[in-house]
């Protein structure tokens, strides 16, 4: 984290000793954009995809259906990707599938990428829930673990070594978690004959959303030279109107290379240049990032161009990557969370990657509907619960200055073996996998290592240690946090974290339809947290569940007007508590969304300001109200924008 109020020298030299080497990642995960020497083909659209049913789920591997086109081996139905498969086709046994399925695509790829040898063709999964591997024209290129990160193959040689065979590409994808998957999850088998039928198992899972599989985010093809940047990471601050831009590119595929690195401001004007691999260029009169409704011009947006020129055997080649770069500093005081120095309040939301049909699967439609609504709502930030977002939501929350505590999947850590070995090794892995990926964005400010895990066992304290201390490691500049839901006496992990993000359900699953018990349940818990830790306090969930359209009144559990009403208890609190140490309030949820079926959901989770539809019910404008007031007190209305937000 930036040091507050410290003279320029030594925030150089701050700078200077900031970038964590302790990834166990040996590459960049750079988004792909397409530039001068890069070119990017998106496969989106229709797939080939077979369930494999067979009742030990391996009869495709068994018959290799990999080696020939997937028609050959059996039935194929059409498949969209992206999109979760669950909900895509009329049959349950698919909605509710567990195991491996098989995407297929052919694809035509331009020659003269196959024609020209200095070009690396790579194969990109934005991410695929949850165990992939994945064969080109038969050939095995990678495996990942993992549901939301993304994951590549350099596939160039395979192509060439056979220029006139279509490139045919196969993705097998397993949803099945266990202990130490993350999230995760059992599986259970039923032999009971009297009871069950043959061959019936279950897949329990510890949180509350579904487990919606399959290919999430778009899968594509994209092109460098054979020399190229492989990895840029940033780290800014700032002294006085002086901006200082740490930062280090990362070339391969060359012996020796020559680079040109050049800021450019938002009217393509250069502000500073360097041909050296790292350093800190400085940006006279900056224009820092801010977020939104904390600054008339928030989320400004600098463009860091790297050009790698490299020769070999007498021929040269140039690449060319420009990443958007948002100069500010983050911090972390016993009360406050500073942004740019100044004291940030988070009014913001929890959202999921979640919608009807489509289920997990990205759709830009649907992410900016929902940035319109986070600007009408007046909200300026959101976790990701509970599991990283795709790259291109992050991007849209640096362009529209909306702040974002970044979750790992580590939800659902509820049984003791999950706190074992081979869990946390993984779990160290993720948040190498998460840095790596979005540690370039302004607009995350905190990381959050898990939601409410079972943090009173006793190898939470370890495993908590190990893991804050490890991520901190991986980036200094970040506070890190988890999620808790347990008491303050009794959770292991709280004196890790750098903030306290606490969630409670007051009047619904304690206490239910006792809104009274609200204030005084409330204030204890900030009284007690803040008490034992002196840590300021996000209080990262609270909400009731409301059937759009249901009502009552005097209010009951259910109804839009309890909604509001817990709504309005916790915000009395709120007020007293955020003029001390509590930085923020985070409604669960955004949307209604779906979880797996059970006896407290009615199709899903219903705690929603909107509707999964995106309509607005009730305490969506009592929210909206108090947004508006809170950004009018605490920060800056955007130059253009009028007071109520008419978006
Ligand atoms: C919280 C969980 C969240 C749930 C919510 C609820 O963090 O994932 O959806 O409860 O029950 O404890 O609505």
């Amino acid at each position: 984290m930036a040091v507050p109020g410290s003279p320029g020298l030594l925030r150089v030299l701050w700078l200077l000793a900031v970038f964590g080497a302790v990834s166990s990642l040996d590459s960049g995960m750079l988004f792909p954009r397409e530039s001068s020497s890069r070119e990017v083909k998106e496969l989106s659209g229709l797939w080939g995809f077979r369930a494999d049913k067979s009742p030990d789920r391996k009869q495709g591997f068994d018959e290799a259906w990999y080696k020939r086109p997937l028609a050959e081996s059996g039935p194929v139905i059409d498949m969209p990707v992206p999109a979760s498969y669950n909900d895509i086709t009329q049959d349950p046994a698919l909605r509710d599938f567990i195991g491996w399925v098989w995407y297929e695509r052919e694809v035509v790829v331009p020659a003269r990428w196959i024609a020209d040898k200095g070009t690396r063709i790579v194969l990109r999964v934005g991410s695929a829930h949850y165990y992939s591997v994945t064969w080109v024209n038969g050939v095995k290129v990678t495996e990942h673990k993992g549901g939301h990160l993304p994951f590549e193959a350099e596939i160039g040689s395979l192509l060439r070594a056979d220029p006139l065979t279509p490139c045919r590409i196969t993705i097998a994808v397993n949803n099945t978690l266990t202990l130490d998957t993350l999230p995760p999850g059992t599986i259970q088998h039923m032999d009971d004959h009297t009871k069950y039928p043959e061959g019936f198992f279950i897949q329990n899972i510890y949180f509350d959303f579904f487990n919606y599989a399959g290919i999430h985010r778009a899968v594509l093809l994209y092109t460098t030279p054979k020399a190229y940047v492989d990895d840029i990471t940033v780290v800014t601050d700032f002294s006085d109107n002086t901006g200082l831009v740490k930062y280090k590119v990362s070339v391969k595929g060359a012996a020796s290379a020559s680079l040109k690195v050049t800021l450019t401001d938002k009217d393509g004007h250069c502000v500073a240049s360097s041909s050296e691999p790292s350093g800190v260029l400085t940006v006279v009169d900056v224009k820092l990032w801010w977020p939104y409704l904390m600054h008339e011009n928030p989320a400004y947006l600098y463009s860091l161009e790297v050009r790698v020129l490299a020769s070999n055997k007498g021929s040269t080649s140039e690449d060319v990557y420009a990443l958007p770069v948002g100069i500010r500093t983050v911090s972390v005081t016993s009360s406050q969370f500073l942004i740019n120095n100044k004291p940030f309040y988070f009014h913001g939301v929890n959202k999921h990657e979640d919608a009807d049909i489509r289920g997990k699967g990205f759709d830009w439609p649907l992410v900016v509907k929902d940035f319109n609504l986070l600007k009408w709502l007046g909200a300026n930030s959101f976790r990701t619960s509970h599991y990283p977002y795709a790259e291109e939501i992050l991007q849209m929350c640096d362009r529209h200055g909306i702040v974002v505590i970044d979750e790992c999947p580590g939800v659902g850590i509820k049984d003791i073996r999950s706190f074992g070995n081979a869990s946390l090794t993984h779990h160290l892995f993720v948040m190498d996998e998460l840095v790596r990926r979005d540690k370039n964005h302004p607009s995350v400010v905190m990381w959050s290592v898990a939601n409410e895990p079972a943090a009173e066992m006793p190898p939470a304290e370890y495993y908590f240690k190990t893991l804050i201390k490890h991520t901190k490691a991986l980036d200094p500049t970040r506070p890190v946090t988890y999620i808790t839901d347990s008491n303050y006496a009794r959770d292991k992990g709280a004196p890790f974290v750098d903030v306290i993000c606490v969630n409670s359900y007051f009047s619904w699953y304690h206490d239910p339809g006792h809104l009274e018990v609200i204030p005084i349940q409330l204030s204890t818990q900030f009284e007690s947290w803040y008490g034992k830790y002196q840590k300021p306090i996000i209080q990262s969930e609270y909400g009731a569940d409301a059937v759009p359209g249901l009502h009552n009144d005097p209010p009951m559990m259910f109804t839009e007007e309890y909604q509001k009403a817990v709504l309005q208890s916790y915000h009395r609190v709120f007020d007293q508590k955020r003029k001390q140490y509590v930085i923020g309030e985070l409604i669960w949820n955004f949307a209604d969304f779906m979880t797996a079926q059970g006896i407290t959901r009615v199709v899903g989770n219903k705690k929603g300001i909107f509707s999964r539809q995106r309509q607005p019910k009730s305490a969506a404008f009592i929210l909206k109200e108090r947004y508006w007031r809170l950004a009018n007190e605490t920060g800056k209305l955007p130059v253009w924008t009028k007071y109520p937000c008419s978006l």
